[in-house]
């Protein structure tokens, strides 16, 4: 009923504890208010009714300067909203941290500049983290290379993702539907590309979805798997399909020049060719195409062989004549 007044500072309520810490933000902005127009009203109103006038002689300040009620006054009422906040933040804090015992645990890595998840039952989504509705759901994060930090604002649910260790969080949405996901520890040139999204499901539908999610991909031809895993593991956040260079080079380009030379940063050459491009995909630090620079991550572990053979058949088949 009073979306429109919760959703004026803060984006939807998703989590069970997100209206906790909206309404302790508004209690402590409320009440900060109320003070300040006290405080600002009070003071113009008496500098105006006691500024000096000409024709008016000088009037001298009451001996009463001290009162012991308003100082009272003064110390109490600021030391309640205090502890108010204390005590209030401290449980939803409390709350935000404590994971409950029958959460699903999903692993989510950050590298640069995509997000993984992997799943308790086997499986793993790029940028696409799905999960079910009223479920308490356990993230475990860390990092591939540098700082990332996963925040979804819905949820109001944030953590850093470190290399080498592992930190924790959690929700419980309490909404179907589809949500932002950003990175928010700034993390080199793609970060600001480094956005995936929460997909909120009836539980049923999400037992559904995590059981089909293991199931291999065989039957599927392979450039069609490929055009798949382009945007399943996040290729279209640096390379686009249409000749434009984004982060990297278009596959629409690379699919152009096969056959021809690619000229390197350090003026060495290869042509392009099966083998070129999957070892570009799984050691892209060893050849840095001339013009770009070497950001793109190693997908070492991350593609099956039979999904290197699809992106490989997938970015042939883009400049119309197919040589699969
Ligand atoms: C973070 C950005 C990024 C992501 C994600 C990314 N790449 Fe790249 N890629 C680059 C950059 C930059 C280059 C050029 C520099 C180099 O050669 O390493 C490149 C180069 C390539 C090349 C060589 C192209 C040519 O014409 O010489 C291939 C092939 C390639 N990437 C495939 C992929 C595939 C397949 C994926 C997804 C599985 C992917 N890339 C994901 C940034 C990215
Ligand atoms: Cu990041």
């Amino acid at each position: 009923m009073f979306d429109w007044l919760t959703e004026f500072f803060f984006p939807k309520q998703v989590s069970t504890f997100a209206s906790d810490i909206d309404n302790l933000f508004y209690f402590i902005f409320y009440s900060s208010l109320v003070l300040f127009l006290i405080v600002v009203i009070g003071m113009v109103y008496l500098s105006i009714k006691y500024r000096a006038r000409k024709d008016e002689p000088l009037r001298l300040t009451s001996s009463k300067d001290h009162s012991n009620l308003l100082e009272s006054l003064f110390f109490i009422i600021p030391l309640i909203l205090v502890s108010i906040t204390f005590v209030w933040g401290i449980r939803s804090y409390l709350k935000m941290v404590i994971v409950p015992d029958d959460a699903i645990e999903i692993k989510v890595t950050g590298v640069s500049w995509f997000w993984t998840f992997d799943y308790p039952d086997g499986g793993q989504t790029l940028n696409e983290l799905v999960v079910p509705s009223n479920t308490p759901v356990k993230l475990v994060l860390s990092s591939k290379d540098v700082l990332h930090s996963f925040f979804i604002p819905v949820m109001r649910s944030k953590m850093d993702c470190l290399p080498n260790r592992y930190n924790v969080m959690w929700f419980d949405a309490t909404k179907e539907g589809v949500y932002d996901i950003f990175c928010t520890e700034y993390c080199g040139t793609g970060h600001s590309a480094m956005g995936a999204q929460v997909i909120v499901m009836k539980p049923a539908q999400y037992e559904e979805w995590a059981s089909e999610l293991g199931a291999d991909d065989d039957s599927i031809p392979l450039d069609e798997l490929g055009a798949r895993l382009y945007t399943q593991k996040a290729c279209n956040t640096c390379h686009t399909e249409d000749g434009s260079a984004l982060v990297g080079p278009s596959f629409l380009q690379t699919s152009q020049m096969y056959e021809q030379e690619r000229v390197f940063d350090d003026g060495t050459s290869s042509v392009i060719d099966d083998n070129y491009v999957r070892s570009s995909i799984l050691e892209p630090q060893t050849q840095i195409v001339a013009g770009y620079q070497g950001v793109m991550p190693t997908y070492q572990g991350l593609l099956n062989d039979r999904e290197l053979d699809a992106l490989i058949a997938y970015i042939k088949s883009l400049d119309g004549d197919s040589q699969i």
